[in-house]
């Protein structure tokens, strides 16, 4: 991480809040507008705008950027906003009861706590077909790069994506696993959007089989070491998280079987890894690269 720390420039969080704007004001105007008495639509508005860290989004704005494909980024956004909104439907399913049962999420109550578990599954539902949509709508990219975009998009998201990473979650997370088999989760279920994110700046920035595998390395590693944060983050309080802690009491994490300090250890492994993606392929010293220093700095 040597090279990602001594990188981030003074700028680089004030540009970070300035995309986060515009990604928020763009899911603004993409979610479906709605009237006071419609619950669904309230939700699906209410656990989107919610407070994130936005970093899928971030990613592929950012990417964009290092691929100095700048004049893709209007139409990036829309892009980023149904990366968003597939990630905040997921959030909606993985609090409610029959999952991690969770009360706390981004300093509110969870979608289910607020609006009741029918309304959680439709909205949840209803913001995935939303976020295709919006995909599958994207302006300035030609028909056959948006077919692959939207595939690239389903893919991470359903039975061999997140659907399959959360299945693992619930059935082994439970069972004492070996490293691997936690790591085989947490590629399951948090590295695909990211994954479809650095695929979406690699197609849009038409990067060569060399490059696309690299950002697709990068993408993984950043998001095995975000798991592992997020992991680490479990010891903390709601105050400090904005979320449920100690859910994963009795959960076969890398940071259970190993502890805090080697779990530290095998994070700064994978952003060292994730740098060195970036490297390769001439975009070391680039904004993803200041991200990898900033997730670790702010990871809340
Ligand atoms: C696709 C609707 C749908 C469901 C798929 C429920 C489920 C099945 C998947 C859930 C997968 C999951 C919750 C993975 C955890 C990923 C993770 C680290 C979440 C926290 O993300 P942050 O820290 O959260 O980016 P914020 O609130 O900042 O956006």
């Amino acid at each position: 991480m040597a090279t990602a720390m001594s990188s981030m420039q003074p700028h680089f969080e004030q540009m970070l809040s300035a995309l986060r704007t515009r990604v928020d004001d763009r899911l603004d105007q993409r979610l479906p507008p709605c009237p006071a008495h419609d619950l669904i639509g309230l939700a699906m508005r209410d656990g989107t705008l919610a407070p994130g860290k936005r970093i899928r989004p971030l990613l592929l704005l950012l990417a964009l950027q290092d691929l100095q494909q700048e004049q893709t980024v209007d139409a990036a956004l829309d892009l980023a906003c149904a990366l968003e909104m597939v990630h905040a439907a997921s959030l909606f399913l993985d609090d409610m009861p029959c999952m991690d049962n969770a009360e706390l999420r981004r300093g509110r109550p969870t979608i289910h706590l607020q609006f009741g578990e029918d309304i959680a599954v439709l909205s949840s539902v209803a913001l995935l077909s939303h976020a295709f949509s919006i995909a599958a709508s994207a302006e300035g990219i030609g028909d056959s790069l948006r077919n692959h975009l939207v595939r690239l998009l389903a893919q991470a998201t359903g039975a061999q994506g997140l659907v399959r990473g959360q299945y693992h979650d619930l059935r082994e997370g439970h069972r004492v696993r070996p490293l691997e088999a936690i790591a085989h989760t947490n590629r399951l279920k948090t590295c695909p959007l990211f994954t479809a994110a650095l695929g979406f700046a690699a197609l849009l920035g038409a990067a060569d089989v060399s490059r696309t595998c690299h950002l697709n390395g990068f993408a993984t590693e950043l998001g095995l070491a975000f798991q592992l944060l997020d992991d680490l983050a479990d010891g903390l309080t709601p105050q400090q998280t904005g979320k449920d802690t100690g859910k994963d009491r009795g959960k076969s994490t890398v940071v259970a079987l190993l502890g805090p300090e080697a779990a530290h250890q095998h994070l700064e492994e994978h952003l060292a890894r994730a740098e060195q993606h970036l490297i390769d392929t001439g975009l070391g010293g680039g904004y993803l690269a200041q991200l990898l220093e900033y997730c670790c700095a702010r990871p809340y």
